[in-house]
């Protein structure tokens, strides 16, 4: 596409760096990549999800291969990603194991990044950008965490960090994490917050209905949780410039927040807790626009333009920045189309709902296609 005319710029696309694969195989318990005998011939399988089969499901040189990540681009249009490390990221590792693959895998990000391609029409930047990840395990000390957000800033490909929902297992408003939210402000990153665990799986009962309602249901639920524990914990309120990027268009937080407000004005310990109405804080967050549907993410858009009505001081609905917190992404290379196509449908329904998106005009879903990203992530001023 004529980049000067609009970008399109990818946020949510995920990778298993090869240094990680080769971690995911080593194991014999999921998280792995397991080499099985799959009617007569060995596949390799990826066995991530809580309750997966046992075959788990075809994994390939397109969850790892940088020309695959390219190929999918030129197919799509798609003229800047930025690519970050795929679940369970190192959740499952012994604290010196997260540190030192934390560490590896951010320069192996950066690279990863540095030998793509100059983006077509601009000269100025590459086809490819990162995320990297933190030393988020259960019991690494917050300083070596801190220390790792620091180290990032010599990585220049590097423009922000993708993390899941646990923390360092007790969840993200964890008081051990204050430190962790300073240095993150203090540097500028963006945070991805990705879910990986769902919800409790009991709750989809016995039926087999394939990975539906844990992809469904159970992620956006999680990111929905978390956002609104981070919300409750005044977070937002401690360290008001952090650049969070909730996955998944927020799960249902846009749909939801209200009542959250609610529910806080109605709860004696939380209700003089947060300086402002809960749903203020909808509109300091961005979101990916991998909502598959026009009215869910025209949603997203209306609470997020509505959010500084309720700001201590009182605001109007505001519809340009209802346009300016949302992102294109695609989840690649999850979601693959069943049959050989030439573009897959995913992408194509996420286009499609910024394109059919009520309250954002032509310049806002120009915007929402790739400029809010640039922006963003400081790729231009
Ligand atoms: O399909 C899936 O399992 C996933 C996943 O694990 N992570 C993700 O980002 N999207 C889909």
């Amino acid at each position: 596409s004529a980049f000067e005319d609009a970008p399109l710029v990818d946020v949510h696309t995920h990778v298993y760096l090869p240094r990680y694969a080769d971690a995911l195989r080593a194991r014999k318990d999921a998280p792995r990549i397991a080499s099985l005998d799959i009617g007569g011939r060995t596949e390799e399988r990826l066995l991530i999800l809580d309750g997966e089969p046992a075959a788990g499901r075809p994994v390939g040189p397109q969850y790892w291969d940088r020309e695959e990540k390219l190929k999918f681009m030129r197919r799509h249009n798609i003229d800047v990603s930025i690519v970050s490390l795929a679940n369970p990221w190192l959740d499952f590792l012994s604290p010196d194991e997260a540190i030192r693959l934390a560490n590896d895998l951010n320069v192996d990000m950066d690279a990863y990044c540095a030998g793509s391609p100059i983006a077509d029409g601009l000269p100025s930047l590459r086809t490819l950008y990162g995320f990297g990840v933190l030393p988020l395990a259960p019991q690494v000390p917050v300083s070596a965490i801190v220390d790792a957000v620091r180290t990032l800033k010599n990585l220049p490909n590097v423009r922000g960090v993708i993390m899941g929902t646990r923390g360092v297992g007790a969840g993200l408003d964890d008081n051990t994490l204050e430190p962790l939210w300073e240095a993150i402000q203090a540097s500028g990153l963006v945070v991805f917050i990705h879910p990986h665990y769902g919800v409790d799986s009991t709750a989809f009962g016995p039926r087999d209905n394939g990975h539906v309602l844990p992809l469904a249901l159970g992620f956006p639920f999680e990111t929905t949780i978390a956002a609104s524990r981070l919300i409750l914990a005044g977070v937002l309120d401690r360290y008001p410039d952090l650049k969070l990027l909730l996955a998944h268009s927020g799960g249902a937080l846009p749909a939801l927040s209200s009542r959250l407000a609610s529910c806080v004005a109605h709860d004696p310990i939380v209700s003089t807790r947060l300086k402002h109405d809960a749903r203020f804080y909808l509109g300091k967050l961005y979101y990916d626009a991998v909502a598959y549907g026009p009215d869910e993410l025209s949603l997203a858009a209306a609470v997020v333009g509505r959010a500084h009505k309720y700001s201590e001081s009182g605001g109007s609905y505001d519809a340009e920045k209802a346009s300016r917190q949302l992102l294109f992404g695609t989840d690649h290379p999850f979601f693959p189309p069943l049959e050989e196509t030439q573009r897959w449908r995913s992408v194509d329904e996420n286009l499609a709902a910024i394109q059919e998106a009520q309250g954002l005009g032509v310049t806002a879903k120009d915007e929402v296609r790739g400029r809010n990203a640039l922006r963003l992530f400081d790729l231009i001023s």
